[in-house]
């Protein structure tokens, strides 16, 4: 059986998401939006199929895809860049690569002690949020 990252999760910590956001050229102003909000993360897992949605009170960020099939990612809202995407199952974590301008680019998903883990990485920085259940 997959790991099932399947609910709605609170984010209740986050290391070096601003250096994260840095790297993505994100503007001094957003970052200390971005940095200041609460993120909610609401996954779907059907098998293979995802939806990922991030809520948060300044902007929202959703789609969904299948495991190992390439995809075109718009990160509308985010640093708004085209990326093409892929999203793998590497033991029990899920890892999608975002191919683009950025290099070194993607991000990891997995569940340690009941908790949701994310590392956002982008270039020599990552980011690692963990999220409770809600
Ligand atoms: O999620 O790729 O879970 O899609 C956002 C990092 C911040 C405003 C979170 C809004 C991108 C602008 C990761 C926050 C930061 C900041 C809520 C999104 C860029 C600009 C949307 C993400 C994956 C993995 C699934």
């Amino acid at each position: 059986m997959p790991t099932d990252l399947s609910g709605k999760w609170i984010l209740e910590t986050s290391d070096k998401f601003e250096e994260y956001l840095k790297k993505l050229d994100v503007d001094f102003a957003t970052r200390k939006i971005a940095i200041s909000l609460s993120q909610t993360k609401v996954v779907s897992q059907d098998g293979d199929d995802f939806e990922f949605k991030t809520l948060s009170t300044f902007r929202n960020y959703e789609h969904s895809f299948t495991v190992g099939l390439e995809f075109d990612e718009f990160t509308k809202g985010l640093d708004n860049r085209n990326v093409k995407s892929l999203v793998k199952w590497e033991e029990d974590k899920l890892v999608c690569t975002q191919r683009g301008e950025k290099v070194n680019r993607g991000w990891k998903h997995w569940i340690e002690g009941g908790k949701l883990y994310l590392e956002l990485t982008c270039e020599d920085v990552i980011c690692i949020q963990v999220f409770k259940r809600k």
